[in-house]
């Protein structure tokens, strides 16, 4: 059975408090990063990662724990450095004040920086075969970086006075919010040495996880709240952001996330059909999604 996603939480938590402040030597610098990275994030990546291992028969030793952790300073890094100034100027995240309004947006861009970097520090430097050391560090490279989320961050500023059609919407959050999920799933994939036609399908479940959760976002920006979501709500609006509720209303967005949480549970079964093994483990996951 694989293990909950609070499980899964707890031991990346673990990891990261155990283990960031070996890798950082400026003291302002690793306050920075341990700011936003300890700051309470889901730790859904990283657990996607390990709960894929777990379902695909692996266990989760440092190893691998270390390699999952690694997207979550990836990920960190993207968030401090979309809530800055120059870009969405935002003051809350994760229920705290963002990085730059606590350390200047000096620091808080190092600390994107030093985060991003890390990551591919910790893709790398541990125990696993350098083949799949090396294909995890190339798919992350083209998940995080100017093929996929920093293209869909270049499409959303320049978006911004653009009125979007749906294809291009959907194209700009396959690279700016699916393109890192995605790699979360595959990245289990690679680490179990899965293949081709797997490594396919585990692709495609977080294509679609990474689509179900952005439309979900969107929706949530118009109908949640500040302390649900712990950032700013009802912000893309004022900002003529393209969202899928901009686009096609409430109800057209949440038929949206309904195609893809149905794409979702189609890859489920598909990779079941092809391993023979059960991936009810992504169920919980997919419960995160409630309208
Ligand atoms: C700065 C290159 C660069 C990229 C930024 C992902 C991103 C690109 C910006 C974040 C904008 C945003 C709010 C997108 C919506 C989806 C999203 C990524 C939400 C935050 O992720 P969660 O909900 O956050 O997993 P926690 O805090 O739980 O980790």
């Amino acid at each position: 059975m694989v293990s909950s996603v609070s499980t899964l939480k707890r031991q990346i938590d673990e990891y990261l408090k155990q283990n960031l402040a070996k890798d950082v030597d400026q003291q302002t610098l690793e306050s920075s990063m341990a700011y936003s990275l300890m700051a309470g994030g889901k730790r859904l990546r990283p657990a996607l990662t390990l709960a894929t291992v777990e379902m695909l028969g692996k266990v989760c030793d440092q190893d691998v724990l270390r390699a999952a952790a690694a997207l979550e300073l990836l990920h960190t890094y993207s968030l401090i450095h979309d809530d800055l100034p120059a870009m969405d100027n935002d003051e809350l995240r994760r229920g705290k004040p963002t990085n730059h309004c606590k350390f200047g947006a000096g620091m808080a861009t190092l600390a994107g920086d030093g985060l991003l970097t890390l990551a591919f520090q910790w893709v790398t430097d541990n125990q696993l075969p350098a083949t799949t050391r090396s294909r995890l560090a190339c798919e992350l490279a083209k998940a995080a970086g100017p093929a996929g989320m920093v293209a869909g961050q270049a499409r959303d500023i320049e978006g911004e006075h653009q009125h979007l059609d749906l294809d291009a919407l959907r194209y700009l959050h396959r690279q700016k919010t699916g393109a890192l999920l995605q790699y979360a799933v595959l990245a289990g994939g690679i680490i179990t040495d899965q293949p081709a036609d797997v490594n396919h399908a585990l692709a495609a479940f977080g294509a679609n996880f990474g689509l179900a959760f952005q439309i979900y976002d969107d929706l949530m920006d118009v109908l949640g709240t500040e302390e649900q979501m712990g950032k700013a709500v009802h912000k893309d609006a004022g900002e003529h952001k393209n969202t899928y509720p901009g686009l096609l209303g409430v109800d057209g967005a949440k038929e949206q996330l309904s195609i893809a949480l149905a794409a979702a549970k189609d890859n489920q079964q598909q990779l079941t059909a092809l391993t023979g093994k059960s991936f009810a483990g992504y169920d919980q996951f997919l419960a995160y999604f409630k309208m």
